[in-house]
């Protein structure tokens, strides 16, 4: 009740911040876009990482809020970037079952003045197991918009077949806990290997999480990944941060 009551304190006060971490093109190294990432910096506790603060504000309901601000954030500051560029944001269940997501997207898109192809929308497996013909609805009404979306965590859920069958995405991203180990682990590589192929037999964009090591980005390749966001090339950073490293590779 503490946390809960901290985040919305931190809300008011503007105690939440965005990380920006980049996805680069496997084959040519360009930069294609950058994933927001939450952060709570609060006078108390510190820094805070969303796995501690998130499941607080999805029980309590406070995600929608701090979802808004994250859209309205996120849609800002990627205007500066080039506009090659996209910016992708995570949503929780509870935006699509509590809050008016499509109308939320729709006032970031045009307060911030981003194209709406600019704005790609990740989503979890297990949201889309909590209400499917909700989250299928506001997918095809942001869709028409030209918002894409994107599997996040693939592979750790359960519904991922039937998922890709229902909804119209346009990228798989493969989660880091089998990029991890594609090196040493047979199990990993083969998984991998597996979503690789599966993601292009569909002609989705399959991004691998988590690379830390120039040798995983070289497997990656050489199985066929098209992009990457990881260590290996930078962690999440704050937005000056990214406009500073962006001309570097770009
Ligand atoms: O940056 P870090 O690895 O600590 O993030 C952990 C997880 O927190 C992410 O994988 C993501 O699922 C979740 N997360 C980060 N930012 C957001 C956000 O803005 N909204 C939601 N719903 N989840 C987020
Ligand atoms: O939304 P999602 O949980 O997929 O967010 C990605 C998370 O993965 C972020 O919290 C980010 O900090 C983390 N991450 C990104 N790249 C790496 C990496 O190379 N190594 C590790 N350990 N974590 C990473
Ligand atoms: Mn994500
Ligand atoms: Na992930």
């Amino acid at each position: 009740l503490a946390m809960e009551q901290g985040m919305r304190e931190a809300l008011r006060q503007g105690e939440f911040w965005l990380a920006y971490q980049p996805q680069l093109d496997l084959h040519d190294g360009h930069v294609l876009g950058a994933e927001a990432l939450l952060r709570w910096r609060s006078p108390s506790m510190g820094e805070l990482s969303p796995g501690r603060f998130i499941p607080v504000a999805e029980e309590s309901g406070l995600i929608v809020p701090i979802g808004v601000y994250v859209l309205e954030q996120a849609c800002r500051d990627a205007c500066a970037w080039p506009e090659t560029m996209a910016v992708a944001v995570n949503l929780s269940a509870l935006q699509f079952a509590s809050g008016d997501i499509v109308a939320t997207v729709e006032a970031a898109l045009a307060a911030s003045g981003l194209p709406a192809q600019r704005l790609e929308l990740e989503l979890t497996e297990s949201l889309l197991l909590s209400d499917a013909a909700t989250v299928a609805a506001a997918v095809e009404r942001l869709r028409a918009l030209g918002v894409r979306f994107s599997i996040d965590d693939f592979g750790t859920g359960y519904s991922s077949l039937t998922a890709l069958r229902r909804l119209a995405v346009s990228r798989l991203k493969i989660d880091r806990s089998f990029v991890m180990g594609i090196l040493d682990e047979r199990e990993d590589r083969a998984i991998v290997e597996a979503v690789i192929q599966l993601g292009r037999g569909l002609g989705l964009r399959i991004i691998a999480e988590g690379a830390e090591q120039p040798e995983q980005l070289e497997l990656l390749r050489e199985l066929g990944c098209d992009e990457v966001q990881g260590y290996v090339f930078a962690r999440p950073m704050p937005a000056a941060a990214l406009l500073e490293w962006l001309p570097q590779v770009v």
